[in-house]
């Protein structure tokens, strides 16, 4: 495995290499030689954190995490719900990395501050979705985890307001989603990556460089269910789309959906509706992360006609977006009817 790290980083990728994510890491750390290591380990708690959780989705049934906290597992201990574990997962393992500053989770309703004593050392922030998507669990489907790296504003007074930077202003974005296979894809900004963890070796392998998103296919994901309370230029569009026989896919995890979309093509949309007039998904945890992976991949996100979400400024850390998102051209044939 050694001669992997050995690999310098502008070698061009041989299609037989063998390559983990954090060879990846390493090898994407040498292009900058000031860093100082603290980026890369956060990415590589972000991958153990991938790991324990891919673990705890496996064995949700077995130890009975899937109702309520407060549920008894098969051998009769008390247990916590699993979106619960993968929170504390993850603010365990990037608790003990060093260049953390604050970490925000969608489960928490604050900002988890690290270590204020010394705050200055630590550059960044990580935001994530610990488990979206995660009542697929109850029957079995594919749930993920998202996450997003800010780097820390020091003009910031207060550790809140440090956080709230547009998208485009992130390092880096990811996800992880727990299917068929367990499937991490990462952007540092150099296009997107994407490993699939081998469970032989417990380890992520690279399986894709520089992941580029088809410009079109007939497919959209949305909640249908939702049509009728829907603003009229997305019902208008649904009609468009059904009259030239598009398809129409949806898991009910964004992290499913746009992982489809990403590889085949086509749009996932969550619009504004009656009952969440501002649509559903989270700015921070959801719609960033995901609208950086889906542009460096060559695709749009748009929380309107003309609006990237990357560009929009937030003013609360759980706010909600409308997203449309997914192949250039599918995005803009939703635009164009709003
Ligand atoms: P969650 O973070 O509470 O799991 O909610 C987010 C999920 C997304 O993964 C998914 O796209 C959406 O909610 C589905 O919502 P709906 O059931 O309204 O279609
Ligand atoms: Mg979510």
């Amino acid at each position: 495995m050694s001669a992997m790290i050995d690999t310098p980083a502008d070698a061009p990728a041989r299609s037989n290499e063998i390559v983990t994510l954090q060879a990846h890491i390493l090898q994407q750390q040498t292009r900058y030689p000031e860093a100082s290591g603290q980026f890369s380990w956060i990415l590589s708690a972000l991958a153990i954190s991938a790991k324990m959780i891919a673990s705890h989705v496996r064995r949700a049934r077995l130890d009975d995490v899937l109702g309520t906290v407060g549920n008894q597992n098969v051998q009769g201990e008390q247990q916590q719900k699993l979106d619960v574990i993968a929170n504390d997962i993850l603010l365990r393992t990037l608790g003990g990395r060093e260049g953390v500053a604050i970490v925000a989770s969608e489960e928490n309703e604050e900002p988890v501050i690290l270590r204020a004593d010394d705050a200055a050392e630590r550059k960044y922030c990580v935001l994530f979705d610990p488990l979206d998507g995660s009542s697929n669990l109850d029957v079995c489907g594919s749930v993920g985890t998202i996450f997003s790296i800010l780097r820390k504003d020091r003009r910031s007074p207060q550790p809140q307001s440090s956080l709230l930077q547009p998208g485009a202003e992130q390092v880096a974005a990811g996800y992880v989603l727990y299917g068929s296979s367990t499937v991490f894809v990462l952007t540092i900004g150099l296009g997107v990556d994407m490993f699939v963890l081998d469970p032989a070796y417990g380890a992520f392998m690279r399986v894709a460089q520089g992941v580029r998103i088809p410009k079109s296919n007939k497919c959209y994901s949305v909640n249908e269910g939702n049509r009728l309370s829907f603003p009229e230029g997305y019902q208008k569009y649904l009609s468009w789309a059904q009259e030239r026989g598009y398809s129409s896919r949806y898991a009910g995890a964004m992290v499913a959906d746009v992982h489809r979309i990403l590889l085949q093509g086509g749009v996932f949309m969550y619009p504004p509706t009656r009952k969440a007039p501002k649509g559903k998904l989270r700015l921070m945890y959801e719609a960033n992360p995901m609208a950086m992976i889906v542009e460096q991949a060559g695709g749009k996100a748009l929380s309107a006609p003309g609006e990237r979400i990357l560009e929009v400024r937030p003013t609360d850390i759980h706010q909600r977006v409308p997203v449309i998102i997914g192949s250039s051209e599918e995005v803009e044939h939703v635009a164009a009817h709003l």
